[in-house]
């Protein structure tokens, strides 16, 4: 799908869910999903290339961010430069944005492609439009790295950089600024008009034919979740019950399970314990999310036990993981749900809205309700409808969603139990996105992190279970925390 070389200067995950929105909406050939040529000097060898790629299929002419190089030769060259394509059967256009006032682009900067402009070319150049399509995200994107990324693009001097890095005024201090904006996507797909007479019900009906590979980023770009992922099988999985029911007997005390922890005695208990490090860790997960991120380089930022006895009315209001979390950007958070027990519909199992991740962040408040396992809940958003899957685990299995999906469970209707473990896991690069009281830690996952560099302090993984070192590390971790969202969000 699309390359994502621009990840030094800003977050792509959400292009990659724009498009994936788009081709699906449009129904192409998942070999037609535009290819980013990022990084080619020149127009030419960008033109070029897309058409070795598809020398008699679909090409794609990027016209803005990210395909950038392509942008610039379609834009100062208008139809000219899209008659070089009749050759192919199908072009596929992506744009961003088709309005100035679409970025937080200072004044001075030109506006981005015209939609209108684009029909009119691509008529002129003999094309007919097919179909067209926007997906819009909500995105945050630090000042900085969009400034380095502008200045890149348009090949800005560094007088005009520190023009415009004024103009979007200061960072406070040890905090990166970040910009709020709707980042549009446009797909526009066009055949030859000639072509499209004889072959035009082929061309009208082009079909998804084929999963992308790989399968996982490709689901959870167009719905905001995947799953079934199996990391554990079902005795592994009543092995870590086992174990968890007995930090509840520890904690708790003699007889008790994990339905009975409470507050804190849920949270981050990777760092207690060897057995739930190694879970957080597990490589079948790591592996997703690597793949869900797009790094190699992964924090586990926090970890919850959601446990539901039988016949409990607790529940999760719906929700999305990003509200309170005060991360950016957003898609650089992947939550990770793995089921202990089997975790259907009717015990309480999670509920995701389907596609509610491009939708931006509804509006949510605090809700104080005992049953309910996560403190607030989106305000007014209608969750029962035709989107809202639910998705049913086995014990050992487990879903992925994004920090933006719309997700809730219900009560657990059944004599059995159903308990889970939620885990955070964030890019390395992840930053803050207000400042914060306390700077929070994470543990490493896998790859490369520099504490110097990054958003977190780094944990250190248990070797003694509730040993002294360990017990001392959860107790500083989670009171850094609590000191950052529940005494300035939420009260
Ligand atoms: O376990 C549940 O029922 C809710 C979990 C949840 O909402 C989450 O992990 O984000």
């Amino acid at each position: 799908m699309v390359d994502v070389g621009l990840r030094e200067f800003i977050s792509a995950s959400h292009w990659h869910w724009q498009v994936a929105e788009c081709v699906q909406s449009l129904d192409l050939h998942v070999g037609e999903a535009p290819s980013v040529t990022h990084g080619t000097p020149g127009a030419a060898p960008a033109v070029q290339a897309i058409q070795a790629r598809w020398p008699r299929g679909a090409a794609v002419v990027g016209t803005g961010v990210p395909t950038a190089t392509a942008a610039l030769c379609w834009e100062a060259t208008g139809a000219a430069a899209l008659r070089r394509f009749r050759c192919v059967q199908r072009l596929v256009m992506a744009a961003r944005p088709w309005r100035t006032q679409d970025w937080p682009l200072p004044k001075r900067t030109k506006a981005g492609p015209d939609t209108e402009k684009m029909c009119r070319d691509l008529r002129e150049a003999g094309f007919e439009l097919m179909a067209m399509r926007v997906a819009s995200y909500h995105c945050e994107i630090s000042a900085s790295k969009w400034l380095a990324f502008l200045a890149e693009l348009r090949h800005w001097s560094a007088e005009e950089l520190e023009h415009f890095r004024q103009k979007l005024g200061e960072e406070a201090e040890g905090v990166e600024k970040y910009l709020h904006f709707d980042d549009r996507l446009l797909l526009l797909v066009a055949v030859p008009s000639t072509w499209s007479c004889t072959c035009s019900r082929r061309a009208k009906r082009p079909r998804l034919t084929a999963p992308l590979t790989p399968v996982l980023p490709w689901r959870l770009a167009l719905e905001g979740f995947w799953a079934p992922l199996c990391p554990l099988s079902a005795a592994e999985a009543a092995e870590a019950l086992e174990k968890l029911d007995q930090h509840a007997q520890q904690v708790v005390g003699p007889s008790a399970t994990a339905e009975e922890l409470v507050g804190e005695q849920r949270f981050k208990l990777h760092l207690l314990y060897p057995w739930a490090a190694q879970l957080v860790c597990h490589p079948v997960i790591l592996e997703a999310v690597k793949q869900a991120l797009g790094t190699p380089n992964l924090l586990v930022w926090f970890s919850e036990v959601n446990a539901k006895g039988p016949r409990s009315s607790c529940h999760a209001a719906p929700h999305q993981d990003g509200i309170f979390a005060s991360l950016a950007p957003n898609d650089a958070v992947i939550t990770v749900w793995l089921a202990f027990t089997d975790a259907f519909a009717e015990m309480g199992g999670l509920f995701f809205h389907r596609g509610s991740h491009l939708g931006g962040p509804l509006p949510h408040r605090v809700d104080g309700e005992a049953e309910n396992l996560i403190g607030f809940r989106v305000d007014g958003a209608d969750v029962m409808s035709d989107e809202a899957v639910p998705v049913e685990l086995k014990a050992g299995e487990a879903s992925l969603h994004t920090f933006r999906t719309l997700h809730w469970s219900g009560p657990n209707l059944t004599p059995s139990r159903r308990v889970g473990l939620a885990v955070r896991y964030v890019r390395s690069d992840v930053a803050r996105s207000r400042p914060l009281r306390r700077r929070e830690s994470a543990m490493v996952a896998c790859g490369h992190y520099d504490p110097t560099v990054g958003a977190f302090d780094v944990e250190i993984p248990p070797v003694h279970p509730l040993g002294c070192m360990e017990v001392a590390q959860h107790s500083d971790a989670l009171a850094r925390e609590r000191e950052n969202y529940w005494a300035d969000e939420v009260a």
